[in-house]
């Protein structure tokens, strides 16, 4: 049976549970950030490591008992090393907000200048929003996408890297469909003495299967949450260079390697018991992501993003930039005349997940935007594929042509369930 203990002791809890494995078994989870952790990963997210205190990192615990629990970072750390081929990985941090503020305030100064993507073109929050740390702490200066062709102009990012000769570049991005020319960012943050970082929370599944340029290696800094992509379970890592390049700039008197300003940062610094249990679920993703399937399966987002993006445009929406290169898309619903909201809620009625999302130069509000963000990570861990791809894109477009039409409302929640039974999803729980 399913959570015994759970069902025993807490009913209330146990229902909700079931009703939410429902919801992911019988609706098109295609919120591109989110996607299915294997049983394996899930499991050990159920552990007895949830037990342990192990503030400080293997070998230097302020607790004993640690182990155990210091093989099993040790693990993480090794297998991530070898993954990303890192020289330094941090696999403490909680979640990717949280290393996105480790990163910067393991290397600058409130106050110090960042560039970033805006969040209207496709950028984070901890990107420099006015209402997140990140810009409440930094003089964040944000550089986004041309209104001609929606997509990054690496010559406008140069020119303002030139002017405003920022400490750090940050590239990355959560809704930004095309390819990120992270050697070009790296050359100019090397142009300017700046450091080079990258968020690749979204793209870190296809940065490994080589769907996209991978940053690791042109880059002092990059920061992944576990989730995407990745397939792991809800949290973040650190991969940075062992060295400091700047150190003589930035930090004169420190004599502290770039690899321990990060992990300084990360405990003590800002966080207390890191979460073993999930760091444990890491090292299991890591491992699951080496093999040749995982590649397979980063081959095919891509490819189920193509058609999903080619039959939506064939049904006339219009995608922000024309298409897509990597796992998500924007529609906008401008000449639909709607809200991205409202068509993202009457997709929900159908058991179609997507979220509403701000497209560059928007006219609407971030309630209620003008874009839907939607992409394929998890459908396609599902197994689903072009043929699939079709069917729903032409669902998706029926629903926003018409969006208070319950009846057709109805027709297609019906075909979704029936298209989901075809990919069932933890079939052992
Ligand atoms: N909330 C994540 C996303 O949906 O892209 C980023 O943190």
């Amino acid at each position: 049976m399913l959570y015994p203990h759970i069902r025993q002791q807490d009913p209330e809890v146990a229902t909700l549970l079931d009703k939410e494995l429902k919801r992911q078994r019988e609706g098109l989870v295609m919120i591109p950030s989110e996607n299915f952790a294997s049983q394996a990963v899930l499991e050990a997210t159920g552990t007895v490591l949830t037990n342990k205190y192990a503030e400080g990192y293997p070998g230097k615990r302020y607790y004993t008992g640690n182990e155990y629990i210091d093989a099993i970072e040790q693990l993480a750390i090794d297998r991530a090393k070898k993954l990303f081929n890192a020289e330094h990985v941090n696999v403490q941090p909680h979640s990717g907000s949280g290393a996105n503020m480790a990163c910067y305030s393991a290397v600058l100064e409130p106050g110090d200048t960042i560039m970033g993507m805006n969040l209207a073109h496709g950028g984070h929050l901890t990107h420099g929003n006015p209402v997140n740390f990140s810009g409440k702490t930094y003089r964040f200066i944000s550089y986004g996408v041309s209104q001609e062709n929606e997509r990054i102009d690496m010559d406008e990012v140069r020119q303002l890297a030139l002017k405003e000769k920022p400490k750090m570049i940050l590239s990355g991005a959560t809704a930004y469909p095309r390819i990120i020319d992270f050697e070009t960012f790296a050359n100019i943050a090397k142009e300017i003495n700046a450091y080079a970082m990258a968020d690749i929370s979204h793209i870190v599944g296809l940065c490994l299967a080589g769907d996209h340029p991978n940053p690791v290696s042109s880059h002092d800094i990059v920061m992944t949450t576990t989730t995407k992509t990745l397939r792991g379970p809800r949290s973040a890592i650190i991969l940075s260079r062992i060295e400091d390049r700047l150190k003589t700039h930035y930090h004169p008197d420190s004599e502290k390697t770039l690899a321990q300003l990060i992990d300084a940062t990360v405990f003590p610094g800002l966080q207390g018991g890191p979460l073993e249990h999930i760091i444990a679920a890491k090292a299991v993703a890591f491992a699951e992501a080496e093999k040749p399937e995982f590649q397979e399966y980063q081959h095919q987002i891509v490819k189920n993003a193509q058609t999903l993006a080619q039959t939506l445009m064939h049904q006339g929406l219009r995608l922000v930039s024309g298409g897509t290169d990597n796992h998500l898309m924007l529609i906008d619903c401008t000449s639909l005349g709607i809200g991205g909201k409202d068509g993202a809620n009457a997709l929900a009625e159908c058991g179609i997940y997507t979220n509403f999302n701000m497209i560059p130069f928007d006219t609407r509000k971030p309630f209620n935007p003008s874009g839907i963000r939607l992409g394929t990570p998890a459908l396609t861990s599902q197994g689903m594929k072009e043929e699939e791809m079709e069917i729903i894109a032409n669902l998706i477009a029926g629903v926003l042509h018409d969006i208070h039409n319950t009846s057709l409302k109805e027709k297609i929640k019906t075909k979704v369930v029936e298209l989901t039974q075809g990919f069932p999803i933890y079939q052992e729980l």
